[in-house]
């Protein structure tokens, strides 16, 4: 079954929208199957950002990301990779689309509250970078029958 890696960064942290973040994602009617708070290393926030290692706002980004605990959740289920990225909005919140979590919460792009997979083969590289394999659950919810045919 497919899954994403889904942060809540450290402003999001900080602004106490956790909750709101794992409502949007369960009620959507995809599955937790990892969830902790990390105190990011530079080590670890150098390596998920490393595609963005030579641009401008890098170092600043990586600073950021460890200055206060993060909240990383894995999320599963049928096309949750690009369902989560349309949930989360475009990178910018202050175009990103109303209702989506960084259309409604966010103002700047170096303060975008949330970080998604943006495609299958970097989720899975995110999953294993933030997450053991113990670290993950496996489980089906009771509800599953009433969200697919
Ligand atoms: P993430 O990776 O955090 O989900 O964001 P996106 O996938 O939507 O956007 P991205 O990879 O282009 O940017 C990664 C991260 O860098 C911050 N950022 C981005 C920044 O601080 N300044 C900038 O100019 C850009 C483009 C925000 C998200």
């Amino acid at each position: 079954m497919e899954q994403t890696f889904v942060m809540v960064k450290p402003d999001g942290v900080q602004r106490g929208l956790i909750g709101e973040v794992i409502s949007r994602f369960e009620a959507k009617g995809f599955t937790l199957v990892g969830l902790k708070l990390v105190q990011v290393s530079k080590e670890l926030a150098e390596e998920h950002y490393d595609v963005h290692k030579e641009r401008p706002f890098f170092s600043s980004l990586v600073e950021f990301i460890c200055s206060s605990p993060v909240v990383a959740m894995v999320w599963q289920g049928k096309g949750v990779v690009a369902s989560a990225r349309t949930v989360i909005g475009a990178t910018n919140p202050l175009t990103a689309a109303p209702g989506t979590i960084r259309g409604n919460y966010g103002m700047s792009i170096e303060r975008n509250m949330i970080h998604g997979s943006d495609a299958i083969e970097t989720a899975q590289k995110e999953i294993s970078l933030w997450f053991s394999k113990k670290e993950l659950g496996s489980w089906e919810p009771t509800m599953t029958p009433w969200l697919h045919e």
